[in-house]
């Protein structure tokens, strides 16, 4: 059976909110058929990733409008309201939840986590002690016990027939990056918390040649405080054995095929973070930054399920602030070649579990 969505979406940051529920929408569209409706408060945002809700759809529909004033959201004639990240609905659509109608099915789509407690928390439900509303949490996730990732169906032949062939060699040409034997590419999406400027005096310094390629956006301060400059699309700016080029932002297909052609992605928040992993290469993630530390908790609990030989750990923690950077980059960059497998294999074992929007669809139709 195929059902209707409505999901609301409030960016609170950057990308990743817009960019989850765009291929959340476009997944359960495409490959199962579902009518969404996708509330969002920066439609603008979907454009920058590429976002064509009309074609885009598939066999189902998508339907974006923006999230202005609260006051015409007043029902959900929906099977399903997603309350993507915390999204709270407004008081008239919340109101008619009130005594849980069989519809709709009322989900808070949650950021995703490693840790442990995702487990027992992906699946409750909340009836609200007010009025009876009752909200379900769905917990997106590293194991069969939570909410699965989102990976497209055929993502991986797509990835493997592309890496390696003559397109990618005419794709990357295109963008104006060259593929040379001698020197390694890298890919640069962080927060400017992250140690870019030691990185770039490590990369400059040897003993390898390296190319960085930054999107715009990215990277400003620690461009300019290297270079003296920011670079503009399509400039390469050079120091000794480093390269770094400025890239545009590129549409999410794109920025896929750019992670599978890259011998290091580095990446951040999450849905980026989630791509690397299917690009079945190595990667180091920097997770949003958060006061209390929690970032760090969820890096050590994703560290630990993946598993890795210990310099991946500590260069991911360098990465983060939490380990010395110089030291662990040195190892690392090192090691990079035999790293390599370890990366594949944590892809392929994530690919024998079903991906989020099919769970996502059962896990809908067994409460309806
Ligand atoms: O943009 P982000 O930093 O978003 C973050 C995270 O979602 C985080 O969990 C949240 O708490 C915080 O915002 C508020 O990083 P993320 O999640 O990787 O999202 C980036 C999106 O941009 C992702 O869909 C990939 C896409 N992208 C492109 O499409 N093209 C590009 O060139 C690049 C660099 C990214």
């Amino acid at each position: 059976m195929t059902l209707a969505a409505r999901i609301l979406c409030r960016v609170v940051d950057n990308f990743g909110d817009a960019g989850v529920c765009w291929r959340f929408a476009r997944q359960l569209a495409r490959e199962h058929g579902w009518r969404i409706r996708l509330t969002i408060d920066r439609p603008e945002l979907l454009e920058r990733l590429g976002a064509r809700p009309a074609v885009d759809a598939g066999r189902g529909a998508i339907r974006v409008e923006r999230w202005t004033a609260d006051a015409y959201l007043q029902q959900c004639d929906e099977d399903v309201l997603v309350s993507a990240f915390g999204a709270e609905a407004p008081p008239a659509l919340r109101a008619a939840l009130a005594g849980a109608p069989p519809r709709p099915l009322w989900v808070q789509l949650e950021y995703l986590s490693a840790e442990q407690w995702v487990r027992s928390h992906h699946g409750l439900r909340s009836p609200k002690p007010g009025d009876g509303a009752v909200e379900h949490f769905y917990y997106p996730g590293f194991d069969p016990c939570t909410g699965g990732l989102l990976r497209e169906a055929g993502l991986f032949a797509q990835r493997d027939a592309f890496a390696g062939s003559r397109e990618q060699r005419s794709w990357l040409a295109a963008l104006g990056v060259p593929l040379a034997a001698d020197e390694r590419l890298a890919t640069l999406f962080c927060y400017p918390q992250a140690p870019i400027a030691s990185w770039f005096r490590l990369l400059a310094a040897g003993p390898r040649r390296w190319r960085v390629l930054v999107p715009e956006g990215v990277g400003d301060d620690a461009l300019d405080a290297h270079f003296g400059a920011v670079p503009a699309v399509g400039q390469v700016l050079r120091d000794s054995m480093l390269a770094v080029q400025r890239i545009p932002f590129l549409p999410q297909d794109d920025y896929d095929r750019l992670l599978w052609s890259a011998d290091l992605n580095l990446v951040r928040g999450e849905d980026s973070w989630v791509r690397a992993q299917w690009a079945a290469r190595p990667f180091l993630w920097q997770p949003y930054r958060q006061e209390d530390g929690a970032h760090l908790r969820k890096l050590r609990a994703f560290l630990h399920r993946l598993d890795a030989p210990g310099e991946v750990d500590d260069a991911m923690l360098g990465w983060s602030g939490d380990a010395d950077w110089p030291a662990a980059w040195r190892v690392f960059d090192e090691h990079l070649d035999a790293l390599r497998p370890a990366f594949a294999r944590w892809s392929a074992t994530l690919e024998a579990q079903q991906d989020l929007c099919t769970r996502f669809a059962a896990f809908c139709l067994e409460r309806l």
